[in-house]
C-alpha cells in the first residue's frame, strides 16, 4: 500500500536479494525496472514470468536511467559510493534495501508483525542466528531465520511464523531506517570489507545501525564498538568473558551473561551463577562461548530462560565450514574453518583450536585479502608452526612469518600439510581471507578442500 506513492521502482541488483525483491513486488501488483551492474547478472534466468517482460538494464548503472526513478531498492553487493547512486541520493531519490522493504510490509499490517531478533558482528553471526532459531524451535515457537545466512528476508512473508531471527551484514544495516527489533546484538568488530569501507570507524558505523529501532541491545562487555550509544542501561543485555559482575556498569549487573572459572574448568554463567560447564558443549573456543551467551541473552528477550534452552546450547554442533572437522586419517585431525573470511575469524580459531593440539598446528591461509592489513596477523601466525599459503594475498600474509609454503591450489596445500603432519598434529584450512579469486564461494572453498584430503587418503 505505502508503494502506492512511487510510480518508477527500481530492483537495482539482480542476485538473491534482487530476485526476492522482484518477487515480492510482483505479488503488490507492482512491476518494477531491474537494473544490473553484471551483463550477464546470474538472477536472470529465475525471473518469474510477467505478463509483459520487465524492462532490464545491464552493465554501468546510467544516470539517465537511474534518475527516472522514484524509489530505488538497492541489493547489499552494491557499493553506495557509486557516483550514480550518490547523485540520485542528492536528488533525494529514496535509496531502500529489503529489510525496509519487510518494514514496509509489516507496518501495514502491525497486529500479525512478527517479533524480530536481529545479529550482526564481523563474526559469529551465521552461529548465533542457527543456534537462537533452534533454541527457539526447540521451544515450539513458530520462528523464521534469513538475512546475510543465505535466505533473504522477504522470501520469509512464505512462510507461518512470529518470530524472525535475521542475521544482518553491515552492507544490509547501511541501508536499514526503520525495521524494528526486539533484541539486536553487535557481536564483535573487527577488520573486514576494508575494501567498502574507508576504516574502522566507518564500518562500525554502519553495525550500529541494527540498534536504530531495537528495544534491547546486546553487547560485548570487552568491545567498546559494540556498545549501543543511545540504548539506556535498563535495555541493555551484555555478553564477555569475565564473570559479568564486574564493578561501573550499574544497573547492568541484575542481567549479563558470562564465564566463570570452577574446579573443574570454565562455566557459563548467569548472573554471577553457573549455568553449564564449557566441556558439556559440542562447540569449542572462547569465542563459540560468547556466541551462546549471546544467543541465550536474545532468547530470553522472547520469553526463553537461559536454563530452558541449554539442552539445545549442548547439542548445538555448528555450522559445516567454521572448524568443523572433516577427517582424521593417521592421527591427524583436517579442520575446514573456510568461512573464516578475516583476520578475527582466523585468530579465534587458531587460540580456539591451539590447546587441543599435541603435535604440529600447520595452517592454510590466503585468498583475496579485501584490503586487510595483515600486519594484525601476525600475533595469531606466531602460535601456528607451518604456513602454507595460496591465492591472491598469499604473498601478504607469507610475509608476516619467516618462512611460508607457497602453493597454487588447494590440492597442492592438502600434499604439503600432509608431508608436514605428524601424529597429534592437526592441518587447519583458515583463510583469513574471501574466496572469490579462486573460489565461487566459501562453500566451494571447503568443498574442495574436503575432496581434496578425501583425494589424498584415497
Ligand atoms: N554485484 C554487481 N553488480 C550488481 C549487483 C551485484 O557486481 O549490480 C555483485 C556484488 O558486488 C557482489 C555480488 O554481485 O559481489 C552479489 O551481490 P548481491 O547484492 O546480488 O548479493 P545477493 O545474491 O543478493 O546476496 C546477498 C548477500 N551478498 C552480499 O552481501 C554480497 C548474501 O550474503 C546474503 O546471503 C543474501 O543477500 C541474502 O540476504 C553473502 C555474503 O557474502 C553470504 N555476505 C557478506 C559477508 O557475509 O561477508 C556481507
Ligand atoms: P559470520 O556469519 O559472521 O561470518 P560464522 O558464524 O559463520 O560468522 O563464523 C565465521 C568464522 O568466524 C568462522 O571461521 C568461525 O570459526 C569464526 N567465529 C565464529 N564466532 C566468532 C567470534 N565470536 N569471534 C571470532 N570469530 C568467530
Amino acid at each position: 500500500a505505502s508503494l502506492d506513492k512511487y510510480q518508477n521502482i527500481a530492483v537495482v541488483g539482480l542476485g538473491q536479494t534482487g530476485l526476492s525483491v522482484v518477487r515480492y513486488l510482483l505479488s503488490q501488483g507492482v512491476q518494477p525496472v531491474l537494473f544490473d551492474t553484471r551483463e550477464q547478472p546470474p538472477g536472470v534466468a529465475q525471473l518469474p514470468p510477467t505478463p509483459a517482460p520487465l524492462e532490464l538494464h545491464t552493465g554501468p548503472l546510467q544516470v539517465e536511467h537511474i534518475l527516472g526513478m522514484d524509489l530505488l531498492i538497492v541489493s547489499p553487493g552494491i557499493d553506495l559510493r557509486t557516483p550514480v547512486l550518490q547523485l540520485a541520493a542528492d536528488a533525494a531519490i529514496p535509496i531502500i534495501g529489503d529489510m525496509d522493504l519487510l518494514a514496509l510490509h509489516w507496518a501495514a499490517a502491525p497486529d500479525a508483525a512478527p517479533v524480530m531478533l536481529g545479529i550482526t558482528g564481523s563474526n559469529g553471526k551465521s552461529t548465533v542466528t542457527q543456534l537462537l532459531h533452534d533454541i527457539l524451535a526447540e521451544q515450539g515457537m513458530a520462528v523464521a531465520m534469513g538475512g546475510n545466512i543465505g535466505i533473504p528476508v522477504l522470501d520469509l512473508l512464505a512462510q507461518p511464523a512470529n518470530i524472525y531471527v535475521l542475521e544482518l551484514s553491515s552492507f544490509q544495516l547501511e541501508l536499514m531506517q526503520q525495521l524494528p527489533l526486539r533484541g539486536a546484538t553487535i557481536l564483535n568488530v573487527s577488520d573486514d570489507h576494508m575494501d567498502r569501507y574507508h576504516n574502522l570507524h566507518d564500518y562500525s558505523h554502519a553495525k550500529q545501525r541494527i540498534y536504530l529501532n531495537a528495544d534491547v541491545a546486546v553487547w560485548n562487555r570487552e568491545q567498546e564498538l559494540t556498545a549501543p550509544v543511545y540504548i539506556p542501561p535498563s535495555r541493555q543485555r551484555t555478553f564477555g568473558a569475565d564473570t559479568g559482575l564486574a564493578d561501573g556498569i550499574g544497573d547492568l549487573t541484575h542481567a549479563q551473561f558470562g564465564l566463570l572459572r570452577q574446579a573443574d574448568g570454565l562455566w557459563l554463567a548467569y548472573q554471577g551463577k553457573p549455568l553449564v560447564a564449557a566441556h558439556e558443549l559440542a562447540l569449542s573456543g572462547i569465542h563459540n562461548l560468547l556466541n551462546v551467551q549471546a544467543a541465550l541473552a536474545l532468547a530470553e528477550l522472547v520469553g526463553v530462560k537461559p536454563t530452558a534452552a541449554l539442552a539445545t546450547v549442548k547439542q548445538f554442533r555448528g555450522l559445516a565450514h567454521r572448524c568443523e572437522l572433516v577427517a582424521e586419517q593417521q592421527g591427524v585431525r583436517w579442520v575446514n574453518d573456510s568461512k573464516a573470511t578475516n583476520i578475527g575469524a582466523a585468530e579465534a580459531a587458531i587460540q580456539g583450536l591451539r590447546a587441543s593440539v599435541s603435535g604440529k598446528l600447520i595452517l592454510i591461509a590466503g585468498g583475496d585479502g579485501k584490503g586487510a592489513d595483515f600486519s594484525a596477523f601476525k600475533p595469531a601466525l606466531a602460535q601456528v608452526d607451518h604456513l602454507i599459503v595460496l591465492g591472491k594475498d598469499a604473498e601478504r600474509i607469507a610475509q608476516q612469518v619467516e618462512h611460508a609454503e607457497r602453493v597454487k591450489d588447494l590440492t597442492q596445500a592438502v600434499a604439503v600439510a600432509a608431508s608436514l603432519a605428524t601424529p597429534g598434529s592437526m592441518v587447519l584450512l583458515s583463510p583469513a581471507c574471501a574466496s572469490l579469486d579462486m573460489f565461487n564461494n566459501y562453500q566451494q572453498r571447503g568443498d574442495m578442500f574436503r575432496a581434496a584430503v578425501e583425494a589424498y587418503y584415497g
